[in-house]
C-alpha cells in the first residue's frame, strides 16, 4: 500500500522522527566504494557481481519518501539517490520460477521479499542521502530500499540479492518478525 489523501501520512502504532534513527546487528563491515560488490545469483539466467563502476552506469533516480521502522518510528519526506532495484535484477534475468528473494548485508544480514516486491517503482539499490553518499551507519555505500514494508526489509550493506523457488525467512523473519511487513496494516510480528 502507499499514501493516500485519505490516509494519515503515518501509519498506525507509529510516531515521528526527524533524526533518522540507526538500527542493526551492531557488526560493521567497513564497506567502501572501492570494495562494494552486489553478487545476483540463484535462479537467475546470467548470475553476475556488479561493481561501484557498473551500479553507476545504470540509470539514477531521486526519489522522496517516507520510512517506517518497526521500532515505531517513522521518518517523512526522505530524499534518497540510487538505481531502481527492478533496473539491477534485469540484467541477471530472474528465471520464470523465481518468485522470493533474499537480500544479504555484508555484517550476515538477510531479509526476505517476494520478487513482485522488488519490482516496484520506489525500490531503490540506494547509495545517496539528504544529497551525500550514503553513510556508513545507514548501510553506505549501498543498500536496499523497500519504503512500503517496515525498516527491517531494506538490508544496508547490500552484498547479494539471491533468488529462490521458495521463500526463505531472514533474519528477524525466522525470529518472529512478521514475513510480509506491510506498516499500514501493523504487520509488525508473526502470530
Ligand atoms: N545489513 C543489515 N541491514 C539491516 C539491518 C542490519 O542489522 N543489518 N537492520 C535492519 C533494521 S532492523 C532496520 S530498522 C533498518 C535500519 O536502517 P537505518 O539504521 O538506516 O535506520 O535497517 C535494516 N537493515
Ligand atoms: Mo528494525
Amino acid at each position: 500500500m502507499t499514501a493516500s489523501p485519505l490516509r494519515p501520512r503515518i501509519p498506525p502504532g507509529q510516531r515521528e522522527t526527524r533524526d533518522f534513527p540507526v538500527l542493526d546487528l551492531g557488526i560493521r563491515p567497513g564497506v567502501t566504494h572501492e570494495t562494494w560488490r552486489l553478487a545476483l545469483q540463484g535462479r537467475v539466467a546470467r548470475p553476475l557481481t556488479l561493481d561501484w563502476a557498473a551500479l553507476m552506469a545504470l540509470p539514477q533516480v531521486r526519489q522522496r519518501c517516507d520510512v517506517h521502522c518497526v521500532t515505531t518510528w517513522s521518518q517523512l519526506d526522505m530524499d534518497w539517490e540510487g538505481v531502481r532495484a527492478r533496473d539491477v535484477l534485469a540484467l541477471a534475468g530472474p528465471l520464470p520460477d523465481a518468485r522470493f528473494v533474499t537480500a544479504h548485508g555484508s555484517d550476515g544480514y538477510t531479509t526476505n521479499l517476494p520478487l513482485a516486491a522488488l519490482l516496484d517503482d520506489d525500490v531503490l539499490v540506494a547509495h545517496g542521502f539528504d544529497g551525500a553518499p550514503l553513510a556508513d551507519a545507514h548501510g553506505g555505500p549501498v543498500r536496499l530500499l523497500v519504503p512500503a514494508r517496515y525498516g527491517w526489509k531494506s538490508a544496508k550493506w547490500l552484498s547479494a540479492l539471491e533468488f529462490h523457488v521458495e521463500d526463505r525467512p531472514g533474519y528477524w523473519e525466522a525470529r518472529g518478525y512478521h514475513n510480509d511487513a506491510d506498516p499500514w496494516k501493523e504487520e509488525r510480528y508473526s502470530a
